[in-house]
């Protein structure tokens, strides 16, 4: 069967949240996991993805996402919506939770096919950022680095920023080589961050 972009207008359904390994759901799906520092915009740019408004909780404060929230995009792909790592004003032992149970997530689940590695574009990669990625180049994740909030610098800086990018992209030779600069806002970008995301998509 072929598919298009229209695929992530499919209906999107909740399964799950998780706050323990334990209560991880059942691998089905092909999955597509947002990560990337709190605040980045990983819960917006979910709900841009597949153009809904609410599906998944976004909020100002750092520390919205406290589980890992699993959604179902029609019959062909789950996407998860993750904590943040970094900062995020949570006591010290949630967050060292909340990194463990993503670790065990990225290290350990099957049906994971891509991570998308989120960037604020106002700040670029930052160093928890590298070490993050620095832990990813040494599992066998296939990850992707998304700039996000695009809207809210100048062409100028956007420039900087994705040279920059491109420059940190070349030392963490497990990543992806095409970076995707995206808006939650204006919607800059989705379509190529869904054309990337496309061939995971299962097929009947
Ligand atoms: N201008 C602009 N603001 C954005 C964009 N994406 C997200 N935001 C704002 O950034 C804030 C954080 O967005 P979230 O999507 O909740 O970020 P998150 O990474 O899920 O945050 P945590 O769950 O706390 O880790 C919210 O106030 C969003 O409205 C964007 O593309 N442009
Ligand atoms: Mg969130």
């Amino acid at each position: 069967m072929n598919i298009g972009l229209n695929f992530f207008r499919s209906p999107c359904q909740f399964i799950a949240g998780a706050a323990t390994l334990e209560s991880l759901p059942p691998v089905t799906l092909p999955e597509i996991a947002f990560i990337g520092r709190s605040n980045v915009g990983k819960s917006s740019l979910v709900n841009a993805l597949v153009g809904q408004k609410a599906l998944a909780r976004t909020s100002q404060n750092p520390g919205a996402t406290k589980q890992l929230n699993f959604f179902t995009v029609g019959e062909g792909l789950v996407i998860v919506d993750m904590p943040g790592y970094g900062f995020a004003r949570v006591s010290k032992q949630q967050k060292g939770e909340w990194d463990h149970l993503i670790r065990q997530y990225l290290l350990g689940r099957t049906s994971l096919k891509r991570a998308c590695v989120l960037i604020d574009a106002r700040r670029g990669v930052m160093k928890p950022d590298d070490e993050f990625m620095d832990m990813l180049d040494e599992t066998a994740v296939s990850y992707q680095i998304v700039l996000t909030k695009t809207d809210t610098v100048s062409e100028k800086d956007l420039n900087t920023v994705l040279q920059s990018t491109e420059k940190a992209l070349k030392s963490h030779v497990a990543a992806h080589p095409v970076l995707i600069a995206t808006s939650a806002e204006t919607k800059s970008g989705i379509d190529m961050l869904q054309e990337q995301l496309l061939p995971f998509v299962h097929t009947k």
